[in-house]
């Protein structure tokens, strides 16, 4: 790292790659660099305590504990307990159990809340003397079609930076500056609004057994584990619903009605918000030397536990196309890398557009018509029935490619 006096006042340095955004993407991303030997800078808004306890994804599919795994780094990473492989549906208050592993040899998911994945990262980062900024402002991007663009920022004190760099990773989610860096017309937005809302509930109550999907005719409810004494509730609700007209009974009441679980032990809600189930992508995921990795190029609705492993999966061919960049000169990863993360995300985005519509499609029909509820409720029957359908839907879950990825990856 080269520490110079910029032209326009301030510090100036140069490095590598410039990291925007400290979440799952960001951190991931500088620990793989580190990892294999590539300089990075990491520039966040806000403080390492309100990254550290952002309640958001609750596992890490297989493919991303063997990603992890791979580079060395599942033990130092990776927290939370072994994902039993079983999911429970429960239709009408009738327990399908289903297996969502797919028999590979291997480590299978985590249930490891995205809360203990992001400190754990922040830590390993860290202490092996990476360079997180926290707490910057008016971070901008230039020159991202040259060879060296920069990255100006304030730190926390108002200190005006410059950084100069190879590649700028844009991992500030979606409503961050890098996306919108881009200039107009290269981006394709592709968006879907799925017309419902979530009700999503955090509280200190007893876990489920197994993750836990509900199809009732009052609507879907779910029910994750998020550690060993608390818990995430999803209720589907009115699309522009508010978290103020969900007082604590409603909500128990409808969950036990919803679960068909009269006896379900409540806890204390820590945490409720409403938000619409929305999916979006751009297209690429590349300008210039600027790469968009995870929310800033892409959102996808939770079901199916999609969002934050497609963030994984976008950070780990980012870090190995710079590392064949520096290491071997080799740019063959680097030009590909928006096609290869876009077949992964339209991929997931079709899965988890299918378990959208199917799971709400099945209960109330008065969502979306008898018609529709009818056909969502003969999909569940032959995912309950057929081997090859839980088979098909067992290697969605754990991410696995039917084709293994190339060889994993050596920090050599
Ligand atoms: P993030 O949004 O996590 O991180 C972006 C980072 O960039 C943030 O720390 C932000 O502060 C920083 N940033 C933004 N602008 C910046 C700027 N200008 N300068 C510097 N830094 C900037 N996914 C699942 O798989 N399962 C779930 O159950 C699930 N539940 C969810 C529940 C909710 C309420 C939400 C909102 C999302 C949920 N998701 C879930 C999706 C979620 O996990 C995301 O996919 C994941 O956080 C994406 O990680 P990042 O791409 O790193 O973006």
């Amino acid at each position: 790292m080269v520490l110079r006096e910029s032209e326009s006042g301030g510090a100036s340095q140069s490095t590598t790659v410039v990291v925007v955004g400290a979440g799952p993407a960001g951190l991931t991303v500088a620990n793989l660099l580190r990892t294999c030997g590539v300089d990075c800078v990491v520039l966040e808004r806000g403080s390492r305590e309100y990254v550290a306890q952002r309640q958001r994804a609750g596992i890490v599919e297989s493919r991303a504990v063997r990603m992890f795994e791979s580079w060395g780094l599942a033990d130092l990473v990776l927290g939370g307990a072994p994902h039993d492989g079983i999911l429970e549906f429960r239709v009408d208050g009738e327990t399908h159990l289903v297996d969502d592993t797919d028999g590979s040899e291997g480590p299978g998911a985590r249930l490891c809340p995205q809360q203990l994945l992001v400190a754990n990262l922040t830590a390993a980062h860290l202490a092996e003397g990476g360079d997180i900024r926290y707490e910057v402002a008016d971070v901008s991007l230039h020159d991202l079609t040259g060879d060296r663009p920069t990255v100006r920022y304030r730190s926390a004190d108002g200190t005006p930076h410059t950084i100069t760099c190879d590649f700028v990773a844009g991992c500030d989610g979606d409503h961050g500056v890098t996306r919108a860096a881009v200039p107009e017309g290269v981006l394709s937005a592709h968006g879907f609004d799925h017309g419902v809302g979530w009700l999503t509930v955090l509280a200190d109550a007893p876990p489920p057994a197994h993750p836990l999907l509900a199809v009732s005719p009052q609507g879907f409810a779910a029910h994750f584990p998020r550690g060993p004494r608390r818990s995430r509730y999803y209720l589907q609700c009115p699309p522009d619903d508010r978290p103020e007209a969900w007082p604590d009974h409603r909500v128990w009441d409808a969950l036990r009605t919803r679960l068909a679980d009269p006896a379900l032990t409540a806890g204390p809600i820590t945490d409720r918000e409403t938000f619409r189930l929305r999916s979006l992508v751009h297209d690429p995921m590349q300008y210039g030397r600027l790469f968009l990795v995870g929310d800033a190029a892409h959102i996808v609705s939770p079901m199916g536990g999609k969002g934050m492993n497609l963030a994984l999966y976008d950070a780990d061919l980012f870090a190995r196309a710079v590392r064949d960049h520096v290491r071997d000169q080799d740019d063959t990863a680097l030009r590909s890398y928006s096609r290869r993360c876009l077949r992964r995300v339209w991929n997931d985005q079709e899965f988890s557009h299918w378990l959208t519509r199917t799971v709400h499609d099945a209960g109330d029909d008065t969502h979306r018509g008898p018609f529709l509820r009818n056909l969502a409720r003969a999909r569940l029957h032959r995912l309950f029935t057929s081997p090859t359908a839980a088979q098909a839907f067992a290697e969605q879950m754990t991410g696995l490619d039917p084709a293994p990825n190339p060889p994993a990856a050596t920090s050599g």
